[in-house]
């Protein structure tokens, strides 16, 4: 009798996403010169993206770079600051939206860079809005606040901070209440950018291990454009009702208004020349006063 040995070979596939071990795609936002390329060299561990203490915005354009950091790939796109001193404002959003395609498939997080020594008024809030108008409300759900300049923080925590400046706190809590605070000065030490790192894993696994996308990019400019588009008609609008109005007309309703009234005051200072004179006087005082009006009346209405 014949055995035949069989020898059954099961391959085992293990998901190895292990979300502390998953590749993260960051990209940075935020106003001009609050350190938005140091903190991107910072988390990378090496220096890719320029940066320099200038009055002028230093980063223009995109920029993708990427590292391993403690053993995981990470992705950083620095991006052009949202004050920009000398690109248009179309131009400026066309390019920080570029961040979304350098990122593919999409950012897990969007890290809102602010300086800690910045003073926070409402004009900080304007920051978050100009955001969701570029990326849409989804855009929240990946938002981070990174504040930059730690090394700036004396005794007083980031909380004691946040209870003197309301609008702060708003901006925070709008983004689900995540910040880290970074401290470029300490470059080398790895272990803020781990913590980030955590934090980044933690709002990643509250959004289902996704990410901002493409698709969520275009919807929130489809949805801007159509905005734009329904604001159009009620600008038009106003403009119609301008062009129906009948200029001549308005000119010798106006004219004749005008006329009457000069009329009326030269009717009697002719009529009391005529006092003086004599019946003669006043009949030639009334006539003046009248001509004059209604020329004046013409002329207005004419230039209408
Ligand atoms: N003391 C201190 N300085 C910092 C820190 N982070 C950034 N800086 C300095 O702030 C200046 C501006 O930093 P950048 O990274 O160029 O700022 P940015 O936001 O990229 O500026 P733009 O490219 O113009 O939009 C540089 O001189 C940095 O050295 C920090 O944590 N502490
Ligand atoms: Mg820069």
């Amino acid at each position: 009798m014949l055995h035949r040995r069989i020898t059954v070979v099961t391959t085992f596939t293990f998901d190895c996403d292990v979300p502390s071990l998953s590749p993260r795609r960051l990209v940075l936002l935020g106003k001009s010169g609050v350190g938005k390329s140091a903190a991107g060299n910072t988390i990378l561990g090496q220096k890719e993206f320029r940066f320099v203490r200038r009055m002028n915005s230093v980063t223009s354009e995109c920029s993708e770079a990427h590292a391993t950091v403690s053993g995981r790939s990470v992705s950083v796109v620095d991006t052009p600051g949202l004050s920009h001193t000398e690109m248009e404002p179309e131009e400026l959003m066309t390019e920080i939206a570029r961040s979304v395609h350098l990122s593919s498939p999409g950012p897990h997080a969007f890290l809102i860079v602010i300086r800690v020594t910045d003073r926070f008024t409402e004009q900080e809030e304007e920051i978050l809005q100009q955001i969701e108008m570029m990326f849409g409300k989804e855009v929240l759900k990946y938002s981070f606040i990174l504040f930059t300049h730690g090394d700036w923080l004396k005794e007083e925590s980031l909380q004691t901070i946040m209870e003197r400046f309301p609008a702060l706190r708003r901006l925070v809590d709008q983004c689900g209440g995540r910040f880290h605070v970074f401290n470029h000065e300490d470059e080398n030490n790895r272990e803020q950018v781990n913590d980030l790192l955590q934090k980044i894993d933690s709002m990643t696994e509250q959004n289902g291990g996704g990410h901002y996308s493409n698709q969520m990019l275009e919807d929130a400019q489809r949805f801007r454009r159509e905005e734009e588009e329904q604001r159009k008609p009620q600008e038009k609008g106003i403009m119609l009702n301008i062009g129906q109005l009948n200029l001549p007309r308005v000119g010798a309703v106006c004219g004749g208004l005008l006329g009457a009234a000069v009329g009326a005051l030269a009717g009697p200072v002719g009529a009391a020349v005529g006092g003086l004179a004599g019946p003669t006087g006043a009949a030639v005082g009334k006539v003046v006063g009248s001509v004059v009006g209604v020329a004046a009346g013409e002329a207005f209405a004419r230039n209408k």
